[in-house]
């Protein structure tokens, strides 16, 4: 006769007691991480295209590989899609919407012509599923990016349509904070860059800084809107010169009391972002994190649950920046389901969060009496401790599978609704 496996609430009531064991508050992890609210990139669902009717192509260096049947083709299907990862992934989140996925009505509305309304559905939307916004310009993908300038571009005329996008942007993420009384994080991201050696470094850097100033001109409400500046080290087609690069954008950020955005794929390929968080928190109030996946290069693999996770979730929790730290996805894999891309991802995020959550008070009180051979023991034992069964109890109370359950769920989304498209 097959053995019944433990109950869930069994191994959890276990797991409690090995964990207050080591003076870990099982309950009160559960309600930090109930607060954790993630930004799932709308991207991911139809490997970044848009619903532009103009849209000729991903542009900019980012590069989005595969060919997965099912892609969201239209905004209702990639709304359908998030509908069902949310339902997948437990707690309240938010979307992270790009500029280019507005619904324009089959007619060509040009980047320096969006208005709210042409993301008014999307808000609707938003409130009715109690998400939270937040935004993105769309400084790509676009015949006045063709040349890889857009902000910093030598043409006094182009730099002046991508200032118009970006100052209605942040107008849009403005609408959207107010309309669904969360906070909007805008995000501005450029691909401005060289492929190979500039002989002019300062030109473009100074008609960037020039170009932000003007976009960020006018002062929004900070409950309604928050600004961000995403730098990077390099692209595709940007190898030798980024213009937005880590020191210009610290710089900047500093100066103009604006968010950093620390994109995970965005340094050297061994360059971690965690160890980054605690030096920018002691100069700005709060940053936005894009958690995202390098592999040999700044290639937006799906999250896993990796040392790089683990590192900066930890950084997150047991330093108390859960309410300074916006957290995001910006990954794009077309060779697998897109749902389960988000779901992955996002879960993993939240596992990471839970296992930061739980970490033994003992071991910062070791390091702080200086015994370094405790800390690290405590440490690796640490990874060993039955974090699955306080997860699988979280997710059950929350009413989302426990363990790969998930995937059931879309394998039979994926026959009955993404095959058919
Ligand atoms: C690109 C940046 C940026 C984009 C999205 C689509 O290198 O990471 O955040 O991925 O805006
Ligand atoms: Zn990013």
């Amino acid at each position: 006769m097959a053995k019944k496996s433990l109950s869930i609430k069994t191994a959890f009531d276990m797991a409690c007691d090995r964990y207050s064991g080591l003076g870990v508050d099982v309950a009160h992890a559960l309600k930090s991480l109930e607060g954790v609210s993630i930004s799932l990139h709308c991207w991911q669902g139809d490997d970044v295209g848009g619903f532009e009717s103009l849209s000729g192509g991903l542009g900019g260096g980012l590069v989005a590989t595969g060919n997965y049947p099912g892609k969201a083709r239209t905004p209702d299907e990639l709304r359908a899609d998030l509908q069902k990862a949310c339902t997948l992934i437990p707690g309240h989140h938010r979307l992270n919407l790009h500029a280019f996925y507005g619904e324009f009505e089959n007619r060509k509305v040009d980047r320096d012509q969006i208005e709210p309304r042409h993301f008014a559905r999307w808000m609707d939307w938003a409130k009715a599923q109690g998400l939270g916004l937040d935004f993105n310009p769309t400084c790509f993908s676009h015949p006045n990016a063709a040349d890889g300038f857009t902000l910093a571009h030598e043409d006094k005329g182009i730099r002046e349509f991508w200032i118009e996008h970006c100052r209605r942007s942040r107008e849009i993420g403005a609408a959207m904070g107010k309309a669904l009384g969360k906070t909007c994080v805008t995000n501005v991201w450029i691909p401005d860059g060289m492929k190979d050696t500039p002989a002019d470094r300062v030109g473009p850097r100074q008609r960037l800084a020039d170009s932000l100033d003007a976009v960020f001109k006018k002062t929004l409400p900070a409950r309604h809107n928050l600004d961000a500046v995403e730098p990077k080290l390099f692209g595709i087609g940007s190898e030798s010169f980024v213009v937005g690069s880590h020191e210009f954008y610290l710089g900047y950020a500093l100066s103009r009391g604006k968010l950093l955005t620390l994109d995970a794929g965005h340094y050297h390929p061994t360059e971690g972002i965690a160890d980054k968080i605690s030096s920018v928190l002691q100069f700005m109030p709060e940053i936005l994190l894009h958690v995202s996946r390098g592999v040999r290069w700044d290639s937006d693999h799906v999250v896993v649950l990796n040392d790089d996770l683990h590192s900066i979730a930890r950084e997150i929790a047991a330093n108390g920046f859960l309410k300074r730290v916006h957290i995001g996805l910006d990954y794009f894999d077309a060779s697998i389901n897109r749902v389960a891309a988000w779901t992955v991802g996002a879960r993993n995020m939240l596992r990471a969060m839970l296992i930061a959550l739980l970490e033994p008070p003992l071991i910062c009180s070791a390091e702080a009496a200086g015994d370094f051979t405790t800390r690290l023991a405590l440490q690796e034992e640490a990874k060993s401790l039955p974090w699955g069964a306080i997860w699988d109890y979280y997710c059950e109370t929350k009413g989302v599978p426990v363990g790969n359950r998930w995937l059931a769920d879309i394998q039979s989304y994926e026959k009955e609704v993404l095959s058919k498209r």
